[in-house]
């Protein structure tokens, strides 16, 4: 890192100070864990291994079409992000990867940009493409779609956009690509359902063709929003029927935010891994529809039902089962460093408490058809505070106790204040 970061004096006194709570803490969970048949040494080991993909996009400042408040010291420039998701991963152990978005992240360099990233420990994960929005001297609008245009050219446009994100995501280390497309309709009657969605399939298909050998391609569905009345990649039922007929290498990524209220997310889930289509998931939080908040913050039972259906695929050795996680958040009015290291906390508890989940004691509940017990079994794990094991995970892989207050205490935001001044008209890559 050129400028500020945080010391390893720093993160040890910090540590220090919060040493032996977290130890007198650890070892009472221990024992009451114990007392259930559980190891908290392989636990803790298990919530070590896991991490999340922060997405670049996810460090500046977030919006409304309304408007955007730019925070201080916010990333100018790719390297800038390098610097604040390395901070992250550095505090919190949790996020090794980052998931780029093209054109946002546009570098002339992508060998020494992914240097830069392995220097700070970092890799990169599923790579996203953008065919959303118009950029400067860009041959064709996408207003009206992109992968499915009525019209060829538009569509050629997407789908070499698609490719060349592949060429970069290869010198960047990745092996998948993010495909979500803003196409659908505003009126009844504007759009031929069926065309449309045929002409999806057949831009797909040579998306399909350029992957190598070992990549994957992630489907990513969505109810509605910019479009309003219809969407061409709506559910997940149009997403599996995409990608059983695309073929093995493409599989759904779930964006807990693109569903209609009330769904049952963590059952859409299970159907997907059923059917070896699960790809990975965009986490995030919302209350009213793709509020991209933060992971956890609104519905945590809700995510630790995804987390329980993940973990009875993973034991039972569910077939292409291999999901990418990353997350898709808009950070509007926190700094995009502290939301970040809370969801990638939450997502760790969620994780945790399934893999606590008494999965002789439920199976034997649901078949003597016995709804209650069946219940209480989840609530047992959903209601175990496992604080104390992703703190000992975090510590022993060399992060902070106390992430958010270690973060505080650091002063970072104010080093990056003076250090980053801020450019006319930036957005941070933020829509
Ligand atoms: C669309 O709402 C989405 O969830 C897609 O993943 C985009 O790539 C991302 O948001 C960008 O903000
Ligand atoms: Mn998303
Ligand atoms: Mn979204």
């Amino acid at each position: 890192m050129t400028g500020f970061f945080i010391s390893e004096d720093l993160l040890q006194s910090e540590n220090a100070a919060r040493r032996s709570v977290l130890d007198e803490d650890f070892a009472a969970l221990s024992r009451a864990l114990a007392r259930r048949g559980i190891d908290s040494e392989t636990l803790t080991r298990s919530v070590m291994a896991f991490g999340v993909a922060i997405p670049t996009w996810g460090v500046g400042t977030g919006g409304t079409r309304f408007a955007r408040f730019p925070g201080p010291g916010e990333p100018r420039h790719l390297f800038d992000k390098l610097e604040d998701c390395a901070t992250i991963h550095r505090l919190s152990r949790a996020t090794p990867t980052l998931s780029p978005h093209f054109p946002w992240d546009t570098t002339s360099d992508y060998a020494a940009l992914r240097d830069v990233a392995a220097g700070y420990g970092l890799a990169f994960d599923a790579v996203n493409s953008n065919t959303f929005q118009d950029q400067p001297n860009q041959a064709h609008s996408y207003k009206f779609g992109s992968l499915s245009h009525v019209d060829g050219a538009v569509r050629a446009q997407a789908i070499a956009h698609n490719i060349d994100c592949i060429t970069i995501g290869r010198q960047l280390g990745s092996e998948a690509l993010t495909v979500w497309i803003a196409d659908g309709s505003n009126f009844a009657g504007q759009s031929n359902l069926t065309q449309a969605f045929d002409r999806y399939l057949e831009s797909m298909a040579e998306i399909y063709a350029a992957l190598p050998g070992d990549w994957r391609v992630f489907l990513e569905h969505k109810l509605y929003e910019p479009a309003f009345y219809s969407t061409v990649v709506s559910d997940w039922g149009t997403s599996l029927a995409a990608a059983q007929e695309l073929g093995p290498k493409a599989q759904c990524l779930v964006d807990l935010g693109h569903h209609a209220p009330n769904v049952n997310i963590e059952q859409i889930v299970a159907r997907l891994i059923r059917f070896g289509k699960l790809g990975g998931f965009h986490f995030n939080d919302s209350k009213y529809g793709d509020d991209d908040l933060d992971a956890g913050s609104i519905e945590p039972f809700r995510l630790f039902l995804v987390f329980n259906e993940l973990i009875d695929a993973e034991l039972r050795g569910a077939k292409n089962f291999a999901p990418a996680y990353m997350l898709d958040q808009s950070h509007n009015v926190t700094d995009p460093i502290e939301s970040l290291l809370q969801s990638a906390i939450e997502l760790q508890r969620a994780y945790a408490q399934a893999l606590i989940v008494d999965r002789a004691g439920l199976a034997v509940a649901q078949a003597a058809n016995d709804a209650l017990g069946a219940h209480l079994e989840l609530k047992r794990a959903f209601t175990t505070d496992v604080s104390p094991i992703l703190a000992m995970a975090r510590l022993r892989a060399g992060g902070a106790i106390a992430p958010i207050e270690t973060y505080r205490a650091s002063n970072y935001r104010k080093h990056k204040t003076s250090e980053r001044p801020p450019v006319a008209g930036t957005s941070a890559g933020i829509v």
